[in-house]
């Protein structure tokens, strides 16, 4: 099958379906619900989405703990719900990738029921499970996990001991083991046959483990992450996953990377070492925290924002493909983070400007839910208000460690993933429009300025911005394949850059300043102006504005 690579000319949406829109009011999104939104993403012009899990699953971590990889959990409908919504997509023209979610199963998959509860069954080898130190007193060794302790689980009252990176709900698959995956090749051509269009895949690159198994020193963060992050047949499996699978369909594939070098992401999505389309590379969602730990708070500095994004935009060109994005369902929201401010006039103003900065970088861009509205992070006060695992984790390792919570427990109501995960908010209801009843998680008054409804009627919204972007980029072969330059990488408040590609040149100037600032480009002859955020244009860029103009030499 031929590869159209399709996506580097996609803008895909992410939706967290528990937080889209609930269909039947129970307080949990679901696909019926995604369906009956369907026209509005064609409205904002996206022509592809990326789903997160909505397989079978006991939701311990929101979907990312899958029970059965070949049906829908329940209460967000059916597999010909599914089936529905696909085909509604496709009739849009807009393409579906679900999240591949097979660096671990739930801990309620027949495998690993299976595995656990007899020493012989066929699926023990399908996890991986050591013996552990002492008798079993001890785990294996003293790896520690993502959310937070270690990343050992003792079988009952045995000696052994299963691994797990996240959760315990959450083992870990054997990929050494051939069976495991054949399995996953299967599901992978059950969702292509279905008509899926590709995969987001969820920590792909911990699929491969040292198998050596022993401690690591010293003891801290990640302990292990040597033997557990681009193990040594990472790009074995993948290429193998590549020739049994998505080679025989026009598909495309992003991985999620965790801790990721640049020569890393280089080797995992080379086009001619056919593993990965794209890989989330996340050195600039770590450009405010220290180590990659983001619960060690750094200020923004623009001029450190501009360098990592740009490394990798020239580090890529011809050689690979970047995504583009500032949000996900992990991440706290974008309004009010990158230097961008939360409240207040300048607020919209200031979004529209980070949108323009990340949107005409070359790759594919990422929308995530809500983004398109500005929504902002609901700030609870209490820990009852919050639901996210890995907070609750978090929470009770700070309420036991005094030392723990001194390091990161100040920050951790702010950076904790349910800040991207609150409903959707469609209009100004007590609800948000997104159901009739109680949503799973609430939200906060945010909805009040900002909400779907008003959006779609003022039309300087932040909402009409992202669909003149959508449109530029469908309008000009510059934003697709365009040489990307940085220009001023210096100056401490404008991110300025041109896009080139033969005649056509695109250039791009964001302020991150509240003042008024000098841009140092004084000539613009030629260039043709064809977004802002401000009405009109003087010498000086006012505080936020961006500009992009386009140059026909
Ligand atoms: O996230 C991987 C991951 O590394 C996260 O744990 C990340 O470090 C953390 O969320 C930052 O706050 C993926 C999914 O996106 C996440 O939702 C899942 O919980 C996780 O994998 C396990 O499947």
């Amino acid at each position: 099958m031929n590869h159209t690579n399709w996506y580097k000319n996609a803008v895909i949406y992410q939706i967290y379906p528990r937080s889209f829109c609930d269909g039947n009011n129970d307080g949990l999104g679901d696909i019926p619900g995604i369906i009956s939104k369907l026209d509005y993403l064609k409205e904002l012009g996206v022509n592809c989405v990326w789903l997160s899990p909505v397989y079978d699953s006991p939701q311990k971590d929101n979907g990312y703990d899958i029970s059965n990889y070949r049906d829908i959990y329940k209460l967000f409908g059916t597999l010909d719900d599914f089936k529905l919504m696909l085909s509604e997509m496709h009739k849009r023209g807009i393409r579906l990738i679900m999240d591949l979610v097979v660096n671990h199963t739930s801990d309620q998959h027949e495998w690993f029921k299976s595995a656990i509860s007899d020493k012989n069954s066929p699926y023990r080898d399908y996890y991986i499970i050591k013996k552990g130190k002492n008798n079993g007193k001890k785990p294996p060794n003293n790896w520690s996990g993502f959310f937070g302790g270690s990343t050992w689980e003792r079988i009952g009252n045995t000696d052994e001991y299963y691994l797990h990176l996240f959760t315990k709900e959450q083992p870990d698959l054997n990929w050494e083991n051939p069976k495991v995956r054949n399995e996953v090749v299967d599901i992978l051509r059950y969702w292509l046959d279905m008509g899926v269009d590709g995969f987001r895949c969820d920590v792909i690159t911990l699929i491969s483990k040292k198998q050596d198994f022993k401690s690591r020193f010293p003891s801290i963060a990640l302990c292990g992450k040597d033997a557990y992050i681009m193990g040594p047949k990472i790009h074995t499996y993948l290429r193998e996953l590549y020739d049994r699978a998505y080679q025989d369909y026009d598909c495309m594939t992003v991985g999620e990377s965790v801790l990721c070098s640049l020569k890393d992401t280089i080797s995992l999505i080379d086009p001619s070492r056919k593993e990965l389309d794209m890989i989330f590379n996340f050195s600039h969602t770590d450009v405010d925290n220290y180590f990659g730990v983001k619960y060690f708070y750094r200020n923004f500095k623009l001029t450190r924002f501009k360098k990592r994004l740009a490394k990798y935009q020239y580090a890529l060109y011809q050689k690979g493909w970047n995504s583009l994005f500032l949000e996900n369902h992990d991440q706290r929201r974008s309004t009010g983070r990158y230097g961008t401010i939360e409240r207040g006039p300048l607020s919209i103003i200031s979004a529209k400007s980070l949108a323009a900065s990340y949107f005409f970088l070359q790759g594919t861009p990422f929308i995530y839910q809500g983004q398109e509205i500005g929504m902002r992070n609901p700030s609870f006060k209490s820990i009852d208000e919050y639901q996210d695992v890995e907070l609750n984790n978090m929470y009770k390792m700070c309420q036991n460690n005094g030392f723990i919570k001194m390091l990161i427990g100040k920050h951790l109501f702010d950076v904790s993933r349910d800040n991207a995960r609150t409903p959707m908010q469609w209009d100004d209801s007590k609800y948000f429009g997104f159901s009739n009843n109680k949503p799973w998680l609430m939200g906060t008054d945010d909805n009040k300025d900002r909400n779907v409804k008003d959006a779609l009627i003022d039309k300087d919204s932040l909402f009409y911005f992202y669909q003149s972007m959508i449109e530029m980029r469908k309008e000009c072969p510059v934003i697709i394949d365009g040489k990307f330059d940085l220009l001023y990488k210096n100056n401490p408040n404008l991110f300025i850059y041109t896009r080139t590609l033969g005649n056509q040149q695109l250039l791009v100037i964001c302020s991150f300043s509240k003042k008024e600032v000098k841009c140092p480009i004084k000539d613009l002859t030629g260039y043709n102006l064809l977004l802002t955020n401000y009405k009109e244009q003087k010498d000086k860029f006012m505080p936020f504005e961006c500009r992009v103009y386009l140059k026909e030499k």
